[in-house]
Order: C-alpha cells, then structure tokens, then sequence
C-alpha cells in the first residue's frame, strides 16, 4: 500500500499515531504537502463520512477518526502557510453557533494561510455577535462562516444582518460554506460568496479581495 493510501485508512482506523507517523514519513519524502492533505487526509475523512452516514459506525469512532485527522493536520499545517509574505487579506473565519463541526473549517483556515491570507481562527461554535465583533475589531476583509448541520446554518443570515447594522458589510466580504451549504442559500442570505470546498475557498477569497 502506498504511503498516502496508508495514512487514509490510518484515518479511518482512527489511529493518531500511526497518522502523524505516516505524514512525517511522507513529509520526508517530500510529498507536497496538498497531496497529503487531499489525497490522505481528507480522502479518510471522508470514508468516515460515508460510513457514518449509513450507520455502519457512530459517534465515538468519529471523533476518535478526527482526533487522528488533527494530529496528521498539525505536521503539514506549517508546510502550508508560507513565511514571510505580506498577507493577501485579513480573513475571520469560524463556525457558526451552535455547531461543533470544525474539520472542514480548519481544512479552509489551513489552505487560507498556506495561499498568504491572515486568518484568525475563532474557533467552533462561534456566537453571532462575535463574528460581528471580531471582523469589526481585527478590521477584517473577510468574514468566513462554515456550517455542518441544516439547524445552524440559519444562524449565519444573522451575522450578515448583524455586519450591515453595525454598518460593516460595506467593507467586509461574506463568504461560506459546509456540507448543507448552498449557493442558493448564500444568495438567499446575501452572502458575497459560497464554496463548495476548501480549494475553492481560497479562489473565491482571492476573488473577493479583488472587488
Ligand atoms: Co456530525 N453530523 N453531528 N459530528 N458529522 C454530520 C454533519 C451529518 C451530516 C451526519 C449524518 O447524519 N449524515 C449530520 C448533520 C445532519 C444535518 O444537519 N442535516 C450530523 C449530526 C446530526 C451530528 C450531531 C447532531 C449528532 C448527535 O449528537 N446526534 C452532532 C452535532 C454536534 C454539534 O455540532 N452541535 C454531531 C457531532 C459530530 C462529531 C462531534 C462526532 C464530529 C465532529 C468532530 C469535529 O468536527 N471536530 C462529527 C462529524 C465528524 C460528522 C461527519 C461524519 C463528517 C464531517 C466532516 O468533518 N467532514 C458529518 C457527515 C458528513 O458531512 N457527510 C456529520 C469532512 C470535512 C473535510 O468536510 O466539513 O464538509 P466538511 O468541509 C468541507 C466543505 O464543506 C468545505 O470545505 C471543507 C473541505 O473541503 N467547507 C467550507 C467547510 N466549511 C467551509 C467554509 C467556507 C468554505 C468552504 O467558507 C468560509
């Protein structure tokens, strides 16, 4: 079995250990480090998905599954945030409240900073008023939410009202994302953007930045 194969079932075994192992290795070999990332990485989280979704496995093997995924996160996140580059943009990004879902969301942090974007993380179920306040205080130009379940995404038309109130949406662009997520959704909510997932991400921030 290939190495990136390996850290995939790694994943999905939900073995922590043998995941960092598996990405030191493959970082020594000098695998980029997006490969990893989607081809390893999320391609196991990915099989923990599925296999959730049809009840094949529950709670606890997930979050045991996430735990491994963090640790093989943690050794490629420096790979993918470059030093020293005047940052594209100031993003503030998290997950709405409510939910506790912040796989996916790290993943968009992670490839956010790796492309040279300023991102400060607030972490998971992020309350509404403080997307407002963080994107005002850290003077953001971008706000990312990111929601996992159909009950929270409600909460992120809110901080949008809440940013046009506070008479910030003028210079904040809204942008997000998540499994229920849709760009029917984010036009409906008047959201600046929508993605599907995290590469595109990154373009749609680009993207923003330029208008
Ligand atoms: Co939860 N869960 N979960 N869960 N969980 C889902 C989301 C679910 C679809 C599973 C299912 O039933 N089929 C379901 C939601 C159903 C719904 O709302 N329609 C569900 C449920 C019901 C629940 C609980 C309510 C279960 C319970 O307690 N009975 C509970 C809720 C807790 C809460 O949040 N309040 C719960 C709990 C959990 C765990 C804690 C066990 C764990 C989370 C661990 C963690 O995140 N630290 C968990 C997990 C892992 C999942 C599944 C299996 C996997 C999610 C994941 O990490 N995917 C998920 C099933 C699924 O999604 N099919 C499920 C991998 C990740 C890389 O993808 O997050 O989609 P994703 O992110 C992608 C894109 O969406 C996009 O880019 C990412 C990378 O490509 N993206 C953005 C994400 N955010 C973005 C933001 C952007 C742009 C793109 O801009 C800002």
């Amino acid at each position: 079995m290939q190495i990136i194969e390996q850290i995939t079932h790694k994943i999905d075994t939900g073995d922590a250990e043998g995941v960092a192992e598996l990405t030191e290795q493959a970082v020594s070999q000098n695998i980029p480090a997006e490969e990893i990332l989607n081809q390893g990485l999320v391609a196991g989280m990915n099989i923990v998905s599925e296999k959730f979704k049809n009840n094949e496995i529950f709670i606890p093997e997930v979050l045991i599954s996430a735990k491994a995924m963090k640790a093989g996160m943690a050794i490629i996140r420096p790979l993918l945030a470059k030093a020293n580059i005047e940052p594209r943009g100031k993003v503030v990004i998290g997950t709405i409240q409510g939910d506790l879902h912040d796989i996916g969301k790290n993943i968009v942090a992670m490839l956010l900073e790796g492309a040279g974007f300023e991102v400060i993380d607030l972490g998971a179920d992020v309350r509404i008023e403080k997307f407002v306040e963080q994107a005002e205080k850290e003077n953001a130009d971008i706000v990312g939410m990111s929601a996992l379940l159909t009950t929270t995404m409600v909460n992120m038309g809110p901080v949008i009202e809440g940013l046009v109130k506070a008479g910030k949406k003028e210079k904040v662009r809204v942008m997000i994302g998540g499994a229920p997520v849709t760009q029917a959704f984010a036009d409906n909510i008047k959201a600046d953007g929508y993605a599907p997932d995290a590469s595109t991400a990154v373009d749609l921030a680009v993207n923003l930045m330029a208008k």
